[in-house]
């Protein structure tokens, strides 16, 4: 066991000889039960939704029937007879508050240990990182953001922003954020994706939004949702259910619907919209980060051009949602937030679907993000139906890693994130060898996939050198391997010539365009040049013609064979017909073309380090007097 471990097992026992069994805490909840209710019209789901602690959602075979799995109070099971809901009471999942179990539970960080966390990332990332003070909790607690970009390259940058824990007892949110963080901070100049990402754009992270409701959750058990503040009428479940007290569309949907007017209810709204010290903080951050991009009416869209995503985690039900939750119109920027969406669940193997299809709600952060600025937004519900809110140690990678490269993709379209997500996707970029020494050309090969972003064909596809088209970078076209752009899946290749490069890693980027327009993110990869090469070999020889006279101005070219394949060196013959070419030691097909010649092919040519290899040339008159194709390539 490391320090950290070894901390954290002390950390635990130590409360748990401090505080009560999980058992004796739900009872202080107003005796709450779990239940299984039965709903049968959609009014009765938004019902129970509005008032109750909805765990789960459980349709039926027919629809607007089914199941709701919520945790319900004495008072509340009285106002589900009142209504003549019928129900049934289910044991509530076990969670470890046994030696055994407590162990099971080490691998998540009480608030304490997170903010540590946070600050050990920042200082040993300090050019890439800064801890934003963003605000307190009821209780007084800091609320952080780690802000993550190379600050040496100057913003405005496209922002992609992710909240965790909105929720008290969804601490496997607080994980996935911190592991989001580490994957980032950790790959920085080591993935190229990471590395200009973190460039170009900027990721603003809260791995705790709800620290104090987090706090009531250490060790797990007591199933705390909403943040502490006692002050609004109860004295038992107290608290503000900060995902239904943003500030847009608050109580949107009266009384009874989306939240809950009743204090101690799990969905209390607050008494007025943004009442919370949290919900304020984020707000006020959110807008700092973000330009305000959409007029307030409900059916005004964003542009198109909108820039910007947001993504609050929850748990659990592997859903990924998008607004408006308050209403089952959709938003007016309903395609670009289904492109998205769908897009992000085709990573993370999650449902993707409006927010109100789940069961409606008022006052979410999302709903909030996308109607006060017109940002992409979403939420992720973590976990399936037997994960619960609080998944055994030996779930956390399953839960968290599938979410890694959705929340990459997020970042990588947040420039333009109702656009781009239309677009598609560049993957398995690369050149077949890291480095090369430098006039080399080299071949350049990824996939061009449309079939998660609309199926479109694929148009064309380009790549960029160290600048990327903001950066004033100029694109060059890559072709298809098979010939022909006419498939939703492309091979593409391109030969980038790296004369004139400046020795060192450089950064090539990809990307694709679908036939109905929509250029998808890039993805990169890393290409090293070197002029310092001591593995390099030379390659002299004439090209000669029919009649055995030197060719002047004929093309001659190298590729190389084997392992290290995918570099060309190119020259081309001076007067006399001689060529004399620089290149890595390395099995070499050599090629030779001339004006009104047919080109010669010779397999096998070694160059040796250090040494010469002679290799002649004589190619055959060509009797018809236009260009021959072969150096295009
Ligand atoms: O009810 C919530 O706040 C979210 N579920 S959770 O179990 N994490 O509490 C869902 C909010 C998503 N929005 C809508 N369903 N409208
Ligand atoms: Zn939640």
């Amino acid at each position: 066991m490391n320090y950290k471990k070894f901390r954290t097992v002390l950390f635990l026992l130590l409360l748990l000889t401090l505080t009560p069994a999980a058992s004796v805490r739900a009872q202080e909840l107003d005796d709450r039960a779990l239940l299984l209710i039965r709903y049968t019209a959609r009014t009765e789901l938004e019902r129970l939704a509005g008032r109750l602690d909805v765990w789960e959602v459980r349709p039926g075979e027919e629809e607007d029937k089914g199941r709701v799995l919520a945790y319900v109070s004495a008072g509340e099971r009285a106002w589900l007879r009142s209504l003549g809901f019928t129900f049934e009471t289910l044991p509530l999942p076990e969670v470890g508050v046994g030696p055994d179990a407590l162990l099971d539970y080490a691998c998540y960080r009480t608030i304490d240990q997170l903010y540590a966390d946070l600050q050990v990332i920042h200082a040993d990332h300090p050019s890439i990182t800064a801890l934003m003070h963003i605000g307190e909790s009821y209780e007084g607690r800091d609320i952080w953001v780690l802000r993550i970009t190379n600050q040496a390259i100057a913003g405005p940058k496209p922002t992609l922003f992710v909240i965790a824990n909105v929720h008290g007892r969804e601490i496997i949110t607080n994980e996935l954020a911190m592991v989001f963080i580490d994957y980032l901070t950790d790959n920085y100049g080591i993935d190229p994706d990471v590395t200009w990402l973190l460039d170009h754009h900027e990721i603003h992270v809260s791995a705790s939004t709800n620290p104090d409701g987090h706090v009531k959750n250490e060790p797990p058990g007591a199933y705390w949702r909403k943040n502490t503040n006692p002050t609004h009428g109860c004295s038992t479940s107290y608290g503000v259910d900060l995902n239904r007290n943003s500030t847009f569309g608050w109580h949107i949907c009266g009384n009874e619907y989306c939240s809950s007017g009743y204090p101690c209810a799990q969905t209390y709204r607050g008494p007025s919209a943004g009442s919370e010290s949290e919900t304020q903080a984020v707000e006020a951050y959110a807008r700092s980060i973000f330009p305000d991009q959409r007029e307030d009416a409900l059916d005004a869209a964003a542009p198109l051009t909108a820039t910007g995503v947001f993504i609050t985690l929850h748990s659990y039900s592997n859903l990924v949602l998008w607004p408006w939750g308050h209403t089952d119109d959709p938003a007016p920027n309903a395609a670009g937030l289904a492109a998205l969406g769908c897009k992000m669940a085709s990573y993370n193997g999650y449902t993707p679907k409006q927010a109100s299809g789940l069961y409606r709600t008022d006052g979410t952060t999302d709903d909030w993000t996308y109607g006060a600025l017109g940002i992409a937004s979403y939420t992720f519900e973590i976990g399936s139906s037997s994960d619960y809110f609080y998944p055994p140690c030996s779930r956390y990678d399953a839960l968290i890693q599938p979410n890694i490269p959705a929340l990459l993709y997020a970042a990588k379209a947040a420039r333009t994130p109702y656009l781009t997500a239309h677009g598609p996707d560049a993957r398995a970029v690369s050149t077949t060898v890291d480095g090369t020494l430098r006039g080399a050309t080299v071949r350049l090969t990824a996939e061009i996939d449309d079939r998660d972003n609309g199926g479109d064909r694929i148009a064309r596809a380009e790549y960029y050198v160290d600048a990327p088209p903001w950066a004033g970078g100029v694109g060059a076209p890559m072709t298809a391997v098979d010939g022909a752009f006419d498939a939703p899946v492309e091979q593409v290749e391109a030969w980038a010539p790296t004369a004139g490069w400046t020795p060192g890693r450089h950064l090539v980027f990809v990307r694709g365009q679908d036939e109905a327009g929509y250029w998808g993110p890039f993805s990169a990869t890393f290409l090293t040049v070197y002029t310092d090469v001591v593995a390099t070999g030379v390659i002299t020889g004439q090209v000669s013609g029919p009649s055995g006279d030197g060719l002047a101005g004929a093309n001659v070219r190298f590729e190389s064979v084997g392992e290290r394949a995918g570099q060309r060196f190119e020259t081309v013959t001076g007067v006399d017909g001689l060529y004399r070419v620089t290149v890595l030691s390395g099995t070499y097909t050599g090629t030779a073309g001339a004006l009104a010649h047919y080109p010669q092919t010779i397999t096998g040519v070694v160059a040796t380090a250090g040494t010469t290899t002679t290799q002649a040339f004589s190619l055959d008159g060509w009797p018809r007097l236009y260009l021959p194709c072969l150096m295009r390539g």
